[in-house]
């Protein structure tokens, strides 16, 4: 297993859910952490807790959105921060759920600017570096819903596709250079996802969930830190997980 011990990782989206536990299982192996996330407080909450392991944590309260933002933040890293090894392209969400033809333009702008725009610009900005040094890896956080199509999910799993077809291409113009790409894909994982996707409907977003066993963040937390951990001639490339109540974007085990 490679060490991560000492690297420096950006995480996106690590106010909450996924990218929160993907903060905590990096920092128990001793990495430097620099967390992205609009909700600044949420951060500093993190923070303090991670700081029982490491004293290395870096806040970058931002909206990935915001292309002038993210130039300008990234760019004015600190020098102790500024050579990323690890990008976790995390940041995303869902808005309704609503049939295509009676969506909304706003829903739709808010996931395309997040989960494809805000991946970009990271991307863009941050792996440059990463081939200058020689080292680096990538984790984009896709969806089962990038691989097979929900009824009235469609702006929503159209970015998800978006975000396995970017990982593909990037791993494709890496291809020469160290640099590692990987896209994990997870399906249903109890997080504030659904709450956002219905706008702080608890009652709708339980019934997500309602029934079957869904993954939590930690179970993806895990992969993420698997892919990254290997041998450096090793890239995993996707990988697609589940619950084992769950067999596909439509498929789902309810029982109890
Ligand atoms: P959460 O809602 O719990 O977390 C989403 C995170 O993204 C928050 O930290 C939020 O922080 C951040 N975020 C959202 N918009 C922005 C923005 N404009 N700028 C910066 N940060 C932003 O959901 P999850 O943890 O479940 O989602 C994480 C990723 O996993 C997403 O990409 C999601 O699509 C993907 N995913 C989730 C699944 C699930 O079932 N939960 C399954 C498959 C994939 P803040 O609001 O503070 O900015
Ligand atoms: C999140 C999983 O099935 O709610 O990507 O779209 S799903």
């Amino acid at each position: 297993m490679m060490s991560i011990q000492d690297q420096i990782v950006l995480i996106t989206g690590a106010s909450s859910g996924i990218g929160e536990a993907i903060a905590r299982i990096f920092a128990a192996a001793g990495a430097k952490l620099i967390l992205v996330a609009r909700r600044q407080e949420r951060l500093e909450q993190l923070a303090d807790e991670l700081h029982k392991f490491t004293s290395a944590v870096h806040l970058l309260p931002l909206d990935v959105c915001d292309r002038s933002s993210v130039e300008s933040a990234l760019t004015n890293l600190p020098d102790a921060w500024s050579s990323v090894d690890i990008l976790i392209n995390n940041a995303g969400l869902s808005r309704g759920l609503d049939k295509l033809h009676e969506g909304s333009f706003q829903d739709w702008e808010e996931m395309i600017d997040t989960n494809i725009k805000g991946l970009l610009y990271l991307t863009r900005l941050i792996v440059p570096g990463m081939v200058n040094r020689d080292r680096g890896h990538v984790v984009n956080l896709g969806s089962t819903a990038g691989h097979q199509t929900y009824p009235n999910g469609n702006v929503y799993c159209a970015t998800k596709a978006a975000v396995r077809v970017i990982s593909e291409g990037l791993k494709q113009d890496l291809l020469g250079t160290p640099v590692r790409v990987s896209c994990v894909d997870p399906g249903l994982v109890e997080t504030e996802f659904s709450q956002v996707r219905f706008r702080g409907d608890t009652e709708r977003a339980k019934q997500v969930y309602q029934g079957l066993t869904p993954l939590t963040p930690a179970d993806v937390a895990d992969v993420v830190f698997f892919c990254v951990t290997r041998p450096l001639h090793v890239n995993i490339s996707e990988v697609l997980l589940m619950p084992t109540d769950q067999a596909g974007s439509m498929l789902f085990n309810r029982h109890g």
